[in-house]
């Protein structure tokens, strides 16, 4: 298939390109580079020594994989977006293009209305360049499990939709989940849902949101073949994610941050398996009757359990932080994941994959971490 990937230099959009090209599909990039420049605001750096894109496109050559990358404002450049997609007519277009930091998104008005900006224009443009060139495009986008909040108050979450009975007329109906964000960024995840539905209701786009939970690890089978094709890791404040940074702390001896008492509970995937479930949901297109939700996640765990998991391998001390962020001290989560599952997708379990993650980040990246920039997260 020819495919799309806007965003397609981030965290999960870089090794996503290289496993979809490698599977033989034939892949081109959109970004504007964005998260690269954030670097340089926050003055904070990957872990990992991340290569130039014209270096990361010689190293993906240089192993069969073809690809190509235009640089390009998807929210604020609409006529280069649809030149693009008028002359590429991709089968279907893989959307990681928006602002994912939800610490990013509380620091003040700028990061605020830049993420609302940005993550909701960059949706709904990419919409419109599909239903004006060729309906028949299957969007795919990395939406978030934390659209739906972090609670058991509607039993298990299922895949984008609730089955409730209403009183007035004893019926059941399927309902979109109530959205309950905590964060400017997961709002405009939200956000992105209502677009979606309307899309599909009034012109039936074919979509396929993918509510990911938190993505930890750093290498896939593709990134691993050269070290230009290296992938980003955030161990900072502010876009580093909760067991990237546990991982990161304990193995370069730093203390584990642990808001709060460590009560929440989320879900979890590892980044390769964020590869692979794109894949398959590429690969097995939905119907155009209704927009597909699926939850992208491998398995529900404690952030207590995960800072004393990382603290017993490396022998780090756990230090309780008061809390920056505005969320439950405690929750319990039970998350549907059939959907992938019914697909193909076996996950990988953290027990499985957490050592040689431990093991490549202090064995490589001990002299790139900055002690200064761990606790940077604003409060809201
Ligand atoms: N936490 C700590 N210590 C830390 C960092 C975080 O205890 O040093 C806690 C937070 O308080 C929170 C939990 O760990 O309860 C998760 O925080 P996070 O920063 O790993 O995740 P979050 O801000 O929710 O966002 C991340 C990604 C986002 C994605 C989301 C999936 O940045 O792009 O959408 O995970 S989910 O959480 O399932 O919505």
């Amino acid at each position: 298939m020819r495919v799309l990937v806007l965003g397609g230099d981030g965290f999960c959009g870089w090794p996503t390109t290289l496993k979809l090209s490698k599977a033989g599909h034939d892949v081109h990039i959109i970004d504007n580079f964005s998260r690269r420049k954030i670097d340089k605001e926050l003055n904070s750096n990957s872990l990992t020594d991340i290569a130039s894109m014209s270096d990361r496109l010689q190293a993906a050559y240089d192993h069969d994989m073809k690809l190509h990358c235009a640089d390009i404002d998807i929210a604020h450049n609409y006529s280069a977006l649809k030149a693009y997609i008028k002359a590429l007519r991709p089968h279907a277009i893989v959307h990681f293009a928006e602002q994912r930091s939800a610490p990013y998104s509380m620091i003040s008005e700028i990061q605020r209305r830049y993420t609302v900006d940005n993550n909701v224009l960059s949706t709904h443009n990419v919409l419109n360049c599909i239903l004006d060139i060729d309906p028949g495009i299957h969007l795919l986008h990395l939406g978030t499990m934390g659209v739906y909040g972090y609670s058991k108050d509607f039993g298990r979450i299922p895949e984008g939709y609730l089955n409730v009975k209403i009183n007035s007329t004893e019926k059941d109906v399927d309902i979109l989940y109530p959205t309950n964000p905590g964060s400017v960024y997961h709002m405009t995840k939200s956000l992105d849902q209502i677009l979606f539905q309307f899309y599909n209701k009034n012109w039936g786009l074919k979509i396929t949101d993918l509510h990911q939970g938190i993505c930890w690890g750093t290498q896939t089978e593709e990134t691993m073949l050269d070290d230009r094709l290296v992938n980003r890791f955030d161990y900072d404040g502010i876009y580093g994610t909760v067991l990237n940074r546990f991982i990161s702390q304990a193995a370069t001896g730093n203390n584990i941050t642990v808001y709060g008492t460590g009560g929440q509970t989320r879900a979890f995937i590892h980044i390769q398996d964020t590869a692979n479930c794109v894949r398959l949901a590429l690969e097995s297109p939905p119907k155009k009757d209704k927009v597909r939700i699926f939850n992208q996640v491998s398995e529900v765990r404690n952030v207590k359990e995960l800072a004393m998991i990382c603290s017993q391998k490396y022998g780090a001390t756990i230090e309780y932080i008061d809390n920056p962020r505005k969320e439950l001290k405690e929750n319990k989560l039970e998350v549907d994941n059939a959907g992938l599952c019914s697909l193909g997708f076996d996950p990988i379990f953290l027990s499985e994959a957490l050592i040689d993650d431990i093991k490549f980040i202090a064995s490589n990246m001990k002299n790139n971490l900055d002690p200064d920039n761990i606790l940077t997260s604003p409060k809201w």
